[in-house]
């Protein structure tokens, strides 16, 4: 599917007022920042013809198997029952596929076999319940249901819902996607794509049943710490998923390289005890101003390793005082919960968030299979303070963790000391890892800000072409 068709679905639906900025109740009766209308749309005959063709060709291209269509009823429009060329092609002609209409909450009209598969076809999704209210009464008739293609997916949490009911859901736009493209087009400024992006972030209505360890189900809803959230919304505001690895001696070149590549990052990673005796304690003053100048993240790369209470004194004191200047740290997992639980102790009340070291990229390293899943159960034990891991490739689809890879250049290749490369489109199109870190790529460079400049390109067209965005 082209991504130049649905940019331009985009704007014609902020034209004719189908996606409204405001205060709006959904029907759930959850206040909303950003509230999408495609009623509006029975009286754009040629915009519906496009959603039509853009439903029509998601189903063939997504290789959807269905013997009949059914429309949700109630709110959705009545795409299966509609007038447009390929809504009848998918419903009829040379490839005829009878329609199904759910009426009340439990009839089922049409004809229809026993057994037959019917594919759901919705205008916007928030939770997935209305899809999963259509498939049950579509159920009680004797069809199935496997897939749902929906126009809109507000990217609340329905794609996971109906996927733990059995429901594939297949949008078309998504809402970041949709935030992105109005907001390069100028329709709306960064402050409103920035809020609602928090209001989605914030209102994921997804509760995925969890097993505790006594075998017990228990209910948990999907957290998205703050200080990811902040992340997510650095990176998509400055197209960014570069972080810059810093590793000099000198203090007054590593502030003036951040002043310099600040713009560029969406976090600069510190190794504060490599510096020279040119430290001093206003050192992280300056960075910080510098973070706040460029908006970008602080990551002290420490690497903690040892019991909780040790942790909490290296984290909190010492000469540098790491919780006072750096939002993200990172831990071994090999000392066991203690490290987290001592870290949190300190970095929790600061909202500061740590990532844990689940796989390294150095020759031999230990971090593998088991130690990895390890790694992962810590991370889903702590989500209220750990936000990430460091790894070399996606170790969980949960998507409030963020996935960060070192040993990255534009050439794959190593150092002589272990050090392994792999390049930024093998890190976050195959491995599927979100931010990649890059030192010596760039310190090294004849040019260090034109080297940045390639990287957080070059990254930022992998990371958007996986998520199936267009790149800006
Ligand atoms: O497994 C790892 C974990 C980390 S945090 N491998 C790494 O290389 N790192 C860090 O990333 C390392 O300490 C260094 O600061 C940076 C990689 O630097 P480069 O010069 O090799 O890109």
């Amino acid at each position: 599917m082209e991504n130049a068709s649905i940019d331009s679905l985009i704007l014609k639906l902020h034209d004719v007022d189908a996606v409204k900025f405001g205060e709006y109740k959904l029907k759930s009766g959850m206040m909303t920042p950003i509230y999408i209308d495609l009623r509006v749309l029975v009286s754009h005959p040629a915009l519906m013809n496009q959603v039509s063709s853009l439903i029509y060709e998601r189903v063939q291209e997504d290789g959807l198997q269905f013997d009949s269509v059914c429309g949700v009823p109630y709110t959705a429009l009545p795409w299966p029952q509609s007038s447009v060329p390929d809504m009848n092609c998918l419903c009829s002609s040379g490839e005829r596929r009878p329609r199904t209409m759910v009426r009340t909450k439990r009839l089922v009209e049409g004809s229809f076999r026993e057994g037959d598969i019917c594919l759901i076809i919705e205008d916007t999704v928030t939770s997935g319940s209305s899809i999963q209210e259509t498939a049950e009464v579509l159920y009680a008739g004797g069809l199935k249901v496997t897939d749902a293609v929906v126009l809109m997916d507000r990217e609340q949490g329905g794609v996971e819902m109906l996927a733990s009911k059995g429901i594939r859901l297949h949008p078309i736009i998504s809402m970041f996607k949709l935030l992105n493209v109005l907001l390069a087009a100028e329709r709306i400024d960064a402050k409103t794509a920035q809020s609602v992006r928090e209001f989605i972030l914030d209102n994921n209505t997804f509760s995925p049943k969890k097993e505790n360890s006594n075998g017990v189900s228990a209910t948990k809803k999907l957290y998205v710490h703050p200080l990811a959230a902040k992340l997510l919304n650095i990176m998509e505001e400055k197209s960014s998923n570069l972080c810059v690895s810093l590793d000099l001696t000198s203090s007054e070149e590593l502030l003036q390289l951040a002043d310099s590549l600040g713009p560029l990052v969406c976090i600069l990673k510190t190794h504060v005890d490599i510096l020279r005796s040119d430290y001093t304690a206003d050192f992280n003053q300056k960075l910080q101003a510098l973070a706040e100048k460029h908006n970008f993240l602080i990551f002290e790369d420490r690497k903690f390793a040892d019991i909780g209470n040790t942790v909490k004194h290296q984290y909190d004191g010492g000469v540098y005082q790491i919780s006072s200047w750096s939002h993200i740290v990172n831990a071994h997992v090999v000392p066991g919960p203690g490290v987290v639980q001592g870290l949190g102790a300190v970095g929790k009340p600061l909202g500061r968030g740590c990532l844990l070291i689940a796989q390294m990229s150095s020759q031999g390293s230990l971090a593998t299979g088991e130690y990895t899943q390890a790694a992962l159960k810590m991370a889903e034990d702590h989500s209220d303070f750990v936000i990430g891991f460091i790894c070399g490739s996606k170790i969980t689809k949960r998507p409030e963790f963020i996935h960060m890879t070192p040993g990255v250049q534009m050439k794959a290749g190593g150092d002589g000391f272990g050090q392994q490369y792999t390049t930024p489109e093998e890190v976050l199109c195959n491995k599927g890892s979100d931010v990649i870190i890059v030192g010596r790529g760039i310190l090294e460079a004849p040019d260090r800000r034109t080297a940045a400049e390639s990287y957080r390109k070059c990254g930022w067209k992998a990371y958007t072409k996986r998520l199936g965005q267009s790149s800006q």
